[in-house]
């Protein structure tokens, strides 16, 4: 494969970026700008014209979209070729949100079908849920549903969720518990009725640590509470790529809702691990996020790279992050609802993108997925804009906005729109010494105290952002929303020669914590030093064991 770094199309931008235009003015001298650099797909809006960027840098991009061959990796993915070599699957989360009489093919066989049918499934449950149908060990409807899942299997239908508050159905309520943390799970079942739960226990592989934990002590919880053996098949359905962990767990395998081994964890909420979704905000709703980001997926299977939103946001990351130096990005919905899309994306792009190895094993020659992290406007300008306002380090930033409230409250919308729009200016902008002076003179600040405080006052600007502009944050656009940004993670993935759809990195804590456990003292019972670890490891277990028996001698 080739090194991207080493390309023609690479030195380029090297060269180019050595003199990245400065936003201000940019903005100044060519009012066509803000024009240039938007691109509207599937009900959303993109200006991306507020980085620092002009044409020959975007034409460098495209060319070097070209030379990493994004084209042809983007017709492979939707071909249903294996292009997660590493585990040697296909990449087909498209296929899950289609609903024409496309085929999508996987060792020459056509998924449609399949994924047709377990949709059909989830709509009857949910429906079957709903209208009252399906009851409880009471003979009460069930109107809770515990999600139990972790990662892919928990931030995806969490996010949905929240974000679609404005469609629940009246009366339901979705929890979801992924910590091993009793905590989390303690705290849950201690607000529910279990007579009116559904547990929905969401694990491709059905042999996670945290949730197969969280799953047996709700069984064992229900069972506490009335329920007998016979009825967990009324309280307990299973998400899994795995039926037989399923039915040796005690899931009636009728009630297992299927996916395959070609949709990633963190890309699964289009799958039946959005059963969740459906449960609260109905099918209809939840088919309709499936159809939005049918409609991004149609835009960016089809669009010419240069008119490419997913492309397009992909190329000004790689910008940022490979020829601007800037390791951190933020995520910044201004919408409440959309609370938890930064620790969604937080998992979708670093453990997507926070890869150091090439497909092909050699070490990588560049700096790839940059740190995410967010929290919704307002609330994150009380805290840590600041930094991305005047820290040593530049961040980028997506800002991300629905035009109108789904539940408008005076002018609260009008602000928080206001508020979407300046903090992107002032980014850009920033303010000069200049500016700054003048400013406090407006104020009455004596000579002394203007010349004391003006730098203080000063921001540099040319910060980089993106802003995401959608009329209302339906269903439709939720979905549209999220593939755009799993697009946008395939097409950096691309360009940096990596597998975006592994995640290795996660296997040698879990190995390390297996050996650990037996090594912690059981409530009460002396254990034996621990040994074998480094020094740091070994004294914080002996320490916690000195502190778990000296609990038990109270
Ligand atoms: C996602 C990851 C990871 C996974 C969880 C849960 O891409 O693979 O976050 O989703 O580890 O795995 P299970 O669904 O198998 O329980």
């Amino acid at each position: 494969m080739i090194d991207i770094t080493k390309t023609e199309e690479w030195a380029r931008l090297k060269a180019l970026s050595a003199d990245a235009p400065v936003m201000r003015e940019a903005f100044a001298t060519d009012p066509g700008r803000a024009a240039r650099y938007a691109v509207e797909a599937a009900g959303l809006f993109l200006d991306f014209s507020k980085n620092r960027i002009n044409d020959d840098i975007l034409a460098g991009l495209l060319a070097l979209a070209r030379a990493a061959g994004l084209d042809r990796a983007r017709a492979r993915m939707f071909a249903g070729e294996k292009i997660n070599e590493t585990e040697g699957r296909a990449v087909l989360h498209v296929a899950l949100r289609d609903f024409s009489d496309a085929p999508y093919l996987v060792d020459g066989e056509n998924v449609a079908p399949a994924v047709a049918a377990e949709r059909a499934r989830i709509k009857a449950f949910s429906e079957k849920v709903h209208s009252g149908a399906w009851k409880g060990f009471s003979g009460a409807p069930l109107d809770t549903v515990v999600n139990i899942g972790i990662g892919g299997s928990d931030l995806g239908p969490c996010m949905a969720v929240d974000a679609l508050r404005p469609y629940w159905i009246d009366g339901r309520r979705a929890y979801f518990v992924s910590n091993v943390d009793g905590q989390h799970l303690a705290d849950t079942l201690s607000q529910i009725d279990p007579a009116r739960t559904l547990f929905v226990v969401a694990s491709k592989t059905f042999t996670t640590q945290e949730t197969m934990t969280n799953a047996a002590t709700a069984r064992a919880w229900l069972l506490e509470k009335g329920a007998r053996e016979t009825d967990i098949a009324r309280h307990f359905v299973a998400l899994s790529t795995n039926r037989p962990a399923v039915e040796k767990f005690g899931v009636d395998p009728a009630n297992m809702f299927v996916f395959w081994d070609w949709v990633g964890g963190r890309f699964s909420m289009w799958s039946a691990i959005g059963l969740s979704i459906a449960l609260q905000v109905g099918y209809g709703n939840f088919e309709k996020m499936l159809r939005g980001a049918h409609a991004m997926d149609a835009h960016f299977r089809t669009a010419p790279i240069e008119a490419n939103m997913p492309a397009l946001l992909a190329l000004v990351g790689v910008w940022n992050r490979n020829f601007l130096d800037i390791h951190t990005h933020a995520v910044l919905p201004y919408d409440q609802h959309l609370h938890r899309l930064p620790a969604y994306l937080q998992q979708a792009e670093m453990e997507s993108n926070g890869k150091g190895r090439r497909m092909d094993g050699a070490p990588v020659s560049l700096q790839t997925g940059p740190v995410i992290f967010g929290e919704p406007g307002t609330n994150g300008q009380h805290a840590f804009y600041q930094l991305i306002h005047q820290g040593t380090d530049v961040i980028s930033s997506d800002f991300i906005a629905p035009a109108l409230s789904q539940t408008p409250l005076g002018d609260h919308h009008e602000k928080l729109l206001a508020n979407f729009l300046a903090q992107p200016e002032a980014l850009m902008r920033g303010r000069t010494q200049a500016e700054a002076r003048e400013e406090l003179k407006r104020q009455g600040l004596s000579e002394d105290e203007v010349e004391r405080l003006a730098p203080h006052k000063i921001f540099p600007g040319d910060r980089p952002t993106n802003s995401i502009l959608m009329e209302k944050l339906t269903p439709e656009a939720l979905g549209a929303l999220v593939a755009l940004y799993e697009h946008k993670i395939f097409c950096q993935g691309v360009l940096w020669g990596i597998n975006s759809f592994d995640q290795w990195g996660v296997e040698l804590g879990k190995t390390l914590a297996a050996a650990i456990l037996p090594e912690i003292a059981a409530r009460g019972e002396a254990k034996p030093q621990a040994r074998g670890h480094d020094a740091s490891t070994n004294a914080l277990i002996n320490r916690i064991n000195a502190l778990r028996l000296a609990a038990k001698e109270e």
